[in-house]
């Protein structure tokens, strides 16, 4: 059974985890109507990863005894001013996210709920990685600049290739 203040701070992590979710959907289509096609597939991917742990939050509260609460989600923004500016906005998003996660593992602490401390250690992983991904995009466009997007476009699938690789390291 989860505390009231566990079970708030889960539900507060499933409207933050479906937000990331359209937030990726939004760029993912201003991308593709951009002309960026390897760029939108990465968001769109995103995107499902994201709903993905929404869902994981969803199954665990009600699996606890909880109420897995949909809530209503703020409109992504529609355009974004670049591809640089898009993927540092998508860096401090995860930042946001990784900060958000680490306020549960403080919250089950106080509770001593142990079991929630346990289970939400695989999103600290999760943001470790996904932080890092975002960087690595974020060095290659550097490299890159923003005169070689073309090349960035057909690039951007292989870094997400080369992480789902079994041995990938970490
Ligand atoms: Fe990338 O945020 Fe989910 O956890």
């Amino acid at each position: 059974m989860l505390t009231k203040k566990v079970e708030e701070a889960l539900v507060s992590q499933i409207m933050k985890e479906g937000y990331s979710s359209n937030l990726y959907l939004a760029m993912a289509s201003w991308a593709e109507t951009e002309g960026f096609e390897g760029i939108s597939d990465w968001l769109y991917i995103q995107a499902d990863e994201e709903r993905l742990h929404m869902l994981k939050f969803v199954h665990y509260v009600n699996d606890r005894g909880g109420k897995g609460i949909i809530p209503a989600f703020e409109q992504p923004p529609i355009d974004y001013p670049g591809i640089k500016t898009m993927f540092e906005k998508v860096l401090a998003h995860e930042e946001f996210i990784s900060a958000s996660i680490n306020d549960i593992v403080a919250v089950c602490a106080t509770e001593k709920d142990f079991t929630t401390q346990n289970w939400v250690q695989w999103f600290v992983n999760e943001q470790i990685q996904e932080e890092k991904s975002v960087r690595q995009i974020l060095d290659k466009l550097k490299i890159l600049g923003e005169n070689n997007l073309y090349i960035f476009d057909r690039d951007i699938l292989t870094l997400r290739a080369a992480e789902a690789a079994p041995n990938a390291t970490a």
